[in-house]
C-alpha cells in the first residue's frame, strides 16, 4: 500500500509538503511528472500535472527518496507546493486515482519507519513530543530522547541482563559444564546493579512526565476570595467567572500556561464551604480531588476570618504556597494563625505584589524540574515496565538454588522482555546468539 499526506499544517500558507510513501512513488513521479527523470534526494523544480488530463496543477520542488534510504524506508517522494487548499486537494486527489494508493492515517509514516526499524519506539514517541512541544523545557527534552540516549540507556542495561540469563541458560542447557565457581556471584552482583540503577531513575519526582504532560498547579481556598479572579489574572484572559457571589466557579477550570518555559497546567477550583447545594458539593468534592493530585497547590485566604477547622488545616504545606488576597481591604485583624502560615500578600484587585507570587511560583516551577538525571522517563507506560522490570529482578534475586535455575531464567527473561518493550524490541533469537558466542559451548 502506499500512503501520502500533508505533512504541513493546513490552512493557506506559504508552502505546504505532502509526502507519499510506499511502492507506487515511482509511478506517481512518472504520472504526474510527465516521465522526467529525478536524481534521488535532490531538491528539484518540476511542473506537477493531473493524473488523467494532464493539466497543470502547481509548479514545485519535489524529492524523491527512493527507499530504504529514506525515513519510512520504503520508496518516498515529497512535493513541496504552494500551500492553498485547492493546490493540496487537487494533488491528493490525483495520487489518489492511482491503484493502492490511500490517504496515510496518524502518525502512519512513524509507524512505517519503525516496522521497517528506522527508529525504535522511543525515537517515535520523542517524535511525536517534540510536534507537540509547547515550551522550550518540552522541546530540549523530546530532542534528547530523540537523540538516542534514553534508548542506549534501556538497551544497554537489556544487553547486559541478556548475558546474565545466557550465564543461566547454559547452566540449564548443560548442567555437566563447569561454569566458573564465582559466576553465581557475579550473576546475582550485575542483576542487582541493574536493579539499583532503575530503582533510582525510576525515584526521579516524576520531572519527565511533569516536563511533558506539564506541572499541576491547584488554586483552592474558601469562596470568594479571588481564586478565579487570580487565574484570570495568570492567562492574561478571562477563563472563568469572576463575581461577588459566594459560590460561583463550580467545575474545575484548567488552562495551559508557559512560565519562563516552563509548561504548566493550571486549574481554578470551587470555593470550599459547607455546602448543602447537590452541585456545589459535587464542585468541592473535585476541588479537593484537584488539591490532592496538583504538584502545587496557591491556597488563597483572605483578611477577615478564616476557618481552619477543615480543608486548611490538612493541606500539604510542603508543596503549597498560602496567599493572603484583598490585602486593599486592611491587614489589621488577621489572625496568630493566619500569620504562621507565612503567606504571600497580594492584592489582585489593585494588582499590587503579585510579582512576588510570581516569583515564588517560578521557584517552586524551578526545583521540581531541577534534575541529576541525564534521562529520564517521560511516559507513563515506560514508567510501568521498569517498575515490572525491578519486580521480576527482585524475584530472580531471591531464588538462591540451583534446582530454582529454570525458574530464574524466567524471571530474567521477564525483566529482559520488559525493558524491551519499551524501545520496541522483543527478540529471543538474541538470547541465544549471546549463549554461542560467549561460551563456545559444543566446541
Ligand atoms: N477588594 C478586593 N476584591 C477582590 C480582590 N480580588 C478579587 N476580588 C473580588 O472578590 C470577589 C470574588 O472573586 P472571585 O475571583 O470570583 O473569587 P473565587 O474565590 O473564585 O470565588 P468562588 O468561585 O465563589 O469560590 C469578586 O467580586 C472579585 O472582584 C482583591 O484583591 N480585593
Ligand atoms: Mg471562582
Amino acid at each position: 500500500m502506499t500512503i501520502y499526506a500533508l505533512s504541513t499544517g493546513p490552512g493557506i500558507s506559504g508552502l505546504a509538503v505532502i509526502r507519499v510513501s510506499g511502492p507506487e512513488c515511482k509511478l506517481i513521479l512518472k504520472k504526474m511528472t510527465k516521465n522526467t527523470f529525478i536524481e534521488p534526494r535532490v531538491a528539484t523544480l518540476k511542473k506537477i500535472n493531473k493524473i488523467d488530463t494532464n493539466e497543470l496543477i502547481d509548479e514545485g520542488i519535489i524529492i524523491w527518496f527512493p527507499g530504504p534510504e529514506s525515513y519510512t524506508g520504503e520508496d518516498m517522494l515529497e512535493f513541496h507546493v504552494h500551500g492553498s487548499r485547492a493546490v493540496i486537494e487537487s494533488i491528493h486527489s490525483s495520487i489518489s486515482k492511482i491503484k493502492n494508493c490511500r490517504l496515510a492515517e496518524p502518525g502512519e509514516f512513524t509507524k512505517i519507519a519503525f516496522q521497517n526499524d528506522k527508529i525504535n519506539l522511543l525515537k517515535a514517541e520523542s517524535i511525536a513530543d517534540l510536534i507537540a512541544s509547547e515550551t522550550e523545557i518540552q522541546r530540549q527534552q523530546a530532542i534528547k530522547i530523540m537523540s538516542g540516549k534514553s534508548s542506549d540507556k534501556f538497551n544497554s542495561w537489556r544487553k547486559k541482563l541478556l548475558k546474565v540469563l545466557s550465564n543461566v541458560e547454559a547452566k540449564i542447557d548443560f548442567p555437566d559444564e563447569n561454569l566458573p565457581d564465582n559466576i553465581l556471584k557475579d550473576i546475582k552482583n550485575s542483576s542487582k546493579k541493574i536493579k539499583e540503577q532503575i530503582q533510582k531513575l525510576l525515584n526521579d519526582q516524576k520531572v519527565g512526565e511533569r516536563i511533558r504532560e506539564g506541572f499541576k498547579i491547584a488554586i483552592v481556598g474558601p469562596t470568594n476570595v479571588g481564586k478565579s479572579s487570580l487565574l484570570n489574572y495568570l492567562s492574561k484572559r478571562d477563563v472563568a467567572i469572576v463575581s461577588e457571589i459566594a459560590g460561583t466557579t463550580r467545575d474545575v477550570i484548567e488552562t495551559h500556561l508557559n512560565i519562563d518555559g516552563y509548561p504548566v497546567v493550571i486549574s481554578d477550583t470551587a470555593g470550599i464551604r459547607d455546602s448543602k447545594n447537590e452541585i456545589e458539593k459535587k464542585g468541592i468534592k473535585l476541588a479537593l480531588k484537584s488539591a490532592e493530585d496538583a504538584d502545587l497547590n496557591l491556597v488563597i485566604i483572605e483578611p477577615k476570618s478564616v476557618d481552619f477547622k477543615g480543608f486548611l488545616n490538612n493541606i500539604d504545606s510542603r508543596k503549597a504556597i498560602f496567599v493572603l488576597n484583598k490585602s486593599d481591604l486592611g491587614l489589621k485583624n488577621i489572625s496568630s494563625k493566619l500569620k504562621k502560615l507565612n503567606p504571600i500578600t497580594i492584592s489582585l484587585k489593585n494588582e499590587k505584589n503579585i510579582e512576588e507570587l510570581i516569583s515564588e511560583i517560578k521557584k517552586r516551577l524551578k526545583n521540581k524540574f531541577i534534575t541529576s538525571e541525564d534521562i529520564l522517563i517521560t511516559r507513563e507506560r515506560h514508567r510501568q515496565h521498569l517498575e515490572q522490570c525491578v519486580y521480576h529482578l527482585k524475584n530472580f534475586e531471591d531464588k538462591n538454588k540451583l534446582e530454582h535455575f529454570d525458574k530464574a531464567a524466567e524471571d530474567l527473561r521477564l525483566a529482559t522482555r520488559h525493558l524491551g518493550i519499551i524501545v520496541g524490541k522483543v527478540d529471543t533469537e538474541e538470547i541465544l546468539g549471546s549463549i554461542f558466542n560467549d561460551f563456545c559451548i559444543g566446541k
